[in-house]
């Protein structure tokens, strides 16, 4: 299969400028680019695609330019949204700049000179306003900027000079890199193909010949009608300190049987035998999420690294089987993130049944003993029914912790 039909068999090509001479131009090494731009201190699942399409072409031996943008970031893409951007001061912008820098380091090969890094402050922050006007602004009729969707979406409810101009400056970005890095191709997601192709306007404009590419990758959708990428608790991060490896590992995990096959198709880079294989153990043995398995542990390891992935799936088994007195003080803490913690106001023994009342367990003594009594209650995994149970500093897992559960699933931690 050659990089096209294993991207179109995999579902990831929305939109293809001019596909017959793209596969074509790809028999040979090209240069390719994809911008990010830092509104926030990580990249999120929504990015992943991209990035991972850009490794598929690596794979294939192409070029990839990643490019972050800490000039277009001072500006605010329209694309895709319904209100103005938030600015954020020049600092905050090349602070998430370098954050950003960080994480798609590990996801390219760069040495040998094999991928390649900038950051679009370099050109774009020099830029003087009558240099921009001249030389990206004259090439741009108003009724053309005025036709793109980005803009279109907005003409209600009002869209500001400065995003308005957005598509010029990452059109000035594609011709940019096409003369300095010749770069002949600009991927992205679908809501980029306005910014994009603005780009390949501006290239054909400054009298270049040799064609440029443009492709997208569609909107990932759930089968639910829900958002990709969101949990409960807000976007799902590449950053374990905002998403920790192993609610990385449960997001993966929870897909549902309708989505788990197109997710590995997008996201793995299983072959179609591989992904053929666990389709069918969806469609037989379902309750076994085999699939689910597999792609929750291709993307701990793609982004986390195999000791995540350990134990992501330490913590998992612990917290199915309630058996977690195994668990080291780093796993509780990434496991039980979303559990109330109490903190234990003295290292002295403690009667249990003050404890669940102290803790919040329980709203009374009463409920305490009731619920001590009926085996509701559990420390460290296991079930304590003596009214009388005294608790010390040899009770904690990893030297500061219990973990009290009360019937099924109620977890309390206490730093002790
Ligand atoms: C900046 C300068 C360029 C080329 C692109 C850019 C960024 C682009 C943008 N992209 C999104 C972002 O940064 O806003 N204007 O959050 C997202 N991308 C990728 C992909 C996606 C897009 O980073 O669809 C999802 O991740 O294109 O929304 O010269």
């Amino acid at each position: 299969m050659d990089i096209i039909d294993d991207l179109k068999y995999r579902g990831l090509i929305n939109q293809v400028s001019d596909e017959e001479a793209l596969r074509e131009a790809l028999k040979k090494p090209m240069s390719f680019y994809c911008g990010f731009d830092p509104t926030a201190n990580s990249l999120h699942a929504g990015n992943l695609l991209v990035i991972v399409i850009m490794m598929r072409l690596q794979k294939a031996g192409h070029h990839p330019i990643a490019v972050v943008g800490g000039g277009t970031g001072m500006i605010g893409d329209p694309s895709g949204r319904s209100t103005e951007r938030q600015l954020n001061t020049k600092d905050v912008v090349s602070s998430y700049a370098e954050s950003l820098k960080n994480q798609l380091n590990r996801f390219l090969h760069f040495e040998d000179d094999r991928a390649t890094f900038v950051n679009n402050a370099e050109w774009l922050n020099p830029l003087s306003a009558i240099e921009f006007l001249r030389d990206v602004g004259k090439y741009f009729t108003l009724n053309y900027m005025l036709s793109k969707d980005s803009v279109q979406t907005r003409l209600e409810a009002g869209i500001s000079f400065t995003e308005f101009s957005y598509m010029l400056l990452q059109s000035y970005d594609f011709l940019n890199l096409y003369e300095k890095n010749n770069c002949r191709m600009q991927v992205g997601g679908s809501d980029q193909w306005g910014n994009i192709t603005a780009g390949l306007e501006l290239i054909r404009k400054r009298g270049h010949e040799e064609q440029a590419f443009a492709m997208t990758f569609p909107l990932i959708t759930k089968s639910d009608g829900t958002k990709f990428g969101k949990s409960m608790g807000g976007a799902i991060w590449l950053d374990p300190e905002k998403t920790t490896p192993y609610e990385w590992y449960q997001f993966w995990f929870n897909a549902s049987d309708d989505d788990v096959v197109n997710f590995l198709k997008y996201f793995t880079f299983l072959t179609k035998d591989e992904i053929e294989a666990l389709a069918k153990e969806v469609e037989e043995h379902p309750e076994e999420r085999k699939a689910q398995k597999t792609l929750a542990k291709e993307m701990t390891v793609l982004v986390h690294g195999e000791h995540a992935l350990k134990q992501a799936e330490h913590i998992s088994k612990a917290l199915f089987s309630g058996e977690v007195s195994q668990l080291s003080g780093e796993e509780i803490r990434q496991g039980f993130r979303d559990v109330p913690t109490f903190n234990a106001p003295s290292k002295e023994p403690v009667k249990l049944l003050d404890l669940l009342v102290d803790a919040g367990v329980v709203t009374s003594k009463r409920q305490a003993r009731e619920d001590i009594s009926n085996g509701a209650i559990y420390v460290n995994g296991d079930r304590r029914t003596d009214l009388n149970d005294l608790l010390t500093q040899d009770d904690r897992i990893d030297d500061e912790y219990l973990i009290v559960r009360r019937g099924k699933k109620k977890y309390t931690l206490i730093q002790f």
